[in-house]
């Protein structure tokens, strides 16, 4: 905490006399709402005095005072005038103060501020900008960057600016940024201003107003003071509540390695979400008990490429454009500049493996990893074709039952098998090293291909779950009748044979089997790979990852497959288990896997990235039940959206029809509540947290060929 200092010392002191101490740059730490418990809110204003404030330049020290329990601040001539924080050394902060304009004038917050080397101005850095309201979007809620020796960049209100290492700048609107008139003249507003390494966001009035990342090499600031401003002569400003909040996390020394275990179409069928009675997965649960679990965790898009997108990239379908299995992303013009989360860690001196399947197809953006393992596919020439085809149409990789060759053979065996062999190779190299800090952490994503179709499982696994013993999953009939013709539309999962097929064949009950079959020796998969990390010296500094690209239907709701945006296709395993944190927590919170990007940032120190549109879950990993208001979004296909709280499931269509489930009554969904009319309030909460953009499905190379072919 500062420690307060008598303003008339402080004002015998030239700012510029004060020794600037360069701290070690504090961790990254995401957004949050609200900040752990664990960090000192302090007021730095008393409310009668300016003790530990100081007036720079000195000159200006009558344009200061405080009156009735507020800091008035008076605009006397045409200078600039500050009133400073004694602490020069903040690095990561929250502030919060309020403040009140009277008339017009121009006032502010500089923050990491520091003298003025060449004199020009009392005082340097980063500025947020508070005009009277009507000033225009460059004044109120803006970012300036005063400095002398680089570019003034502008960060007007509503922009999210990112300035790269060279001090180019890159703008982009933000969703829904405060507006002029949230901004009360003449009366109190809320000011809140969180920087984090160099990551500044500017909020007024609770929504955020502007935000900016300065990755610009040696030109940054990373610590500095607090001032506020007087701009104008005549001006008159009030400031009063003032709160500051040091937030310093030591970066994790050494790095983390990470550990991402995808796992392809696994529903909640496992022992850890009691999904189906006859779940089983030892492993995957103890993997639950090393970290956290997030029970009510779901996919942001209900099939592969757009969700693996959505996890890789770490924006939402209706923000890429990435709706359904094509195109690829990196074919995607608008995708190609951003950076996927493997090429986020390289670029903090990373290692970076993958093997299997992690986007779609197992495809990769070319130089996406720096060791690419095998990545056999869905369907081996091995395999034995085992129940004749279903229908016209239907994918031929549809099929079940148990394969009779050797079990190392399988597709996921050998992918867990390479993935053991870097693993133990990066632990010899650095326990052989004769300088083991230099051996570079490692991130490795390992894709595993079951449960997806083809439901193979070697015979040993198959026969644990006799057919005779089956469960199948529960069907209401008639359920389908009260929901909105676009539904049935949307979510026929074409691939897949219908359900009334599954049932006339007599193949329901073998498909279960099959897929249950899966889950087990994938999870045996996992549990070799969770051996190699975890009986050795590396289990101490891994954070191991495991999630599920979407859920999956086995005759629910008389349908099969994904493609849906009901709770057995969006709902998905997710564990992060890290060294260190909580061990065995549950947390019930909504949770989407596209917080899978900034939370691995925040753990691992990485610098953040403003385009991530998802929420680090690193305040529920320290307590499952911080506040948290975030719902998960799920979407499929153009501006169709579910929005899943703790309680509801709220879907809305393209053509404005409407689903909702209250899931504490109704788990399976099958009663949609959403015309009842003392449904409309809640109804009217939740679509409020439909995003606002839904991007034209993206275009890959070969459709935008043709279309200019036409033209
Ligand atoms: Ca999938
Ligand atoms: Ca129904």
């Amino acid at each position: 905490m500062p420690t307060r200092i008598n303003s008339t010392l402080l004002y015998l002191l030239n700012a510029s006399l004060i020794a600037w101490v360069a701290l070690t740059v504090a961790n990254a730490n995401a957004d949050e709402p609200i900040l752990k418990p664990n960090y000192s809110k302090t007021a730095i204003f008393d409310g009668e005095t300016l003790n530990g404030w100081l007036a720079v330049p000195a000159q200006c020290a009558s344009d200061w005072k405080v009156e009735n329990g507020v800091i008035v601040g008076t605009g006397t001539q045409k200078r600039l005038s500050y009133l400073a924080w004694n602490n020069q050394n903040l690095t990561d902060f929250d502030l919060s103060l309020s403040y009140r304009l009277h008339g017009k004038g121009n006032t502010g917050i500089e923050v990491r501020s520091q003298s003025d080397p060449s004199g020009k101005r009392p005082l340097i850095g980063y500025h947020a900008d508070l005009g009277h309201p009507g000033i225009g979007k460059h004044i109120l809620g803006a970012w300036d960057f005063h400095f002398t020796n680089r570019k003034e960049h502008r960060c007007d209100r509503g922009t999210s600016l990112v300035i790269n290492l060279s001090g180019e700048a890159t703008r982009t609107k933000l969703i829904s940024p405060v507006q002029p008139n949230d901004v009360l003249p003449d009366q109190w507003n809320q000011v809140r201003i969180v920087a984090r390494k160099n990551h500044l966001k500017f909020y007024i009035n609770g929504q955020l107003s502007s935000e900016f990342t300065d990755n610009h090499s040696n030109c940054q600031f990373n610590h500095g003071g607090i001032g506020l401003q007087v701009h104008d002569p005549g001006m008159k400003v009030e400031f009063k509540d003032i709160y500051l909040t040091e937030v310093s996390i030591p970066a994790p020394q050494p790095p983390p390695n990470v550990l991402l275990i995808a796992i392809d179409d696994l529903n909640d069928w496992v022992g850890c979400l009691g999904g189906h009675p006859q779940a089983s997965s030892p492993n995957i649960d103890r993997l639950a008990k090393r970290g956290t679990l997030f029970t009510n965790a779901h996919c942001q898009a209900p099939i592969c490429n757009p969700s693996r997108t959505s996890i890789m990239y770490g924006l939402r379908p209706s923000t890429s454009g990435v709706y359904m299995n094509a195109p690829k992303p990196w074919t995607v013009a608008g995708l190609k500049k951003n950076v996927t989360l493997s090429r986020h860690f390289a670029t903090h001196g990373y290692k970076t493996y993958t093997t299997g399947k992690i986007y779609h197809t197992s495809g990769l953006p070319e130089g996406d990893f720096d060791v690419v393992g095998p990545r056999p596919g869905q369907r081996l020439k091995i395999d034995q074709r085992l129940i004749a085809p279903k229908k016209e149409g239907a994918n031929g990789l549809w099929d079940f039952g148990a394969q009779l060759y050797d079990e190392n053979l399988f597709q996921d065996h050998q992918t867990a098998s390479w993935a053991i062999e870097q693993i133990q190779a990066h632990e010899t190299a650095k326990r052989t090293s004769a300088n083991p800090q230099a051996t570079k952490p490692f991130f490795m994503a390992i894709g595993f291909y079951r449960p997806h179709v083809p439901f193979y499982s070697p015979k040993r696994i198959f026969d644990q779950i006799p057919l005779d013993e089956i469960e199948l999953p529960l069907v209401k009939p008639g359920d389908r009748n009260d929901l909105p013709a676009i539904a049935s539309e949307l979510m026929v999962a074409q691939a897949a044979p219908d359900h009334a097929w599954f049932v006339q064949s007599s193949n329901w009950r073998r498909a279960v089997q099959s897929y249950l079959s899966c889950i087990r020796f994938t999870d045996e998969q996992v549990g070799r790979l969770l051996d190699a990390v975890y009986q050795s010296k590396l289990a101490d500094n891994t954070i191991v990852i495991l999630y599920s690209d979407h859920g999956f239907f086995l005759g629910e709701k008389e349908r099969w497959a994904k493609q849906s945006l009901w709770e057995r296709a969006t709902r998905v395993p997710f564990i992060i288990a890290q060294p260190g944190g909580n061990k065995g927590q549950v947390c019930s919170k909504p949770a989407e896997l596209l917080s899978i990007y900034p939370t691995l940032i925040e753990l691992c120190g990485l610098s953040p990235r403003n385009e991530l549109e998802g929420n680090s879950l690193a305040p529920l990993l320290k307590d499952p039940e911080a506040p948290w208001p975030h719902p998960a979004l799920t979407t499929h296909g153009k501006d169709n959206h579910s929005v899943r709280t703790g309680t509801h499931r709220y879907i809305r269509y393209r053509d404005g029809s409407e689903e909702l489930y209250d899931l504490q009554n109704d788990p399976n969904e099958w009663n949609n509540i959403a015309s009842q009319r003392e449904m409309e309030t809640i109804k009217s909460q939740l679509r409020k947290q439909i995003p606002l953009k839904n991007a034209e499905p993206a275009i890959g190379p070969q459709r935008r060929k043709r279309n200019s072919s036409k033209q």
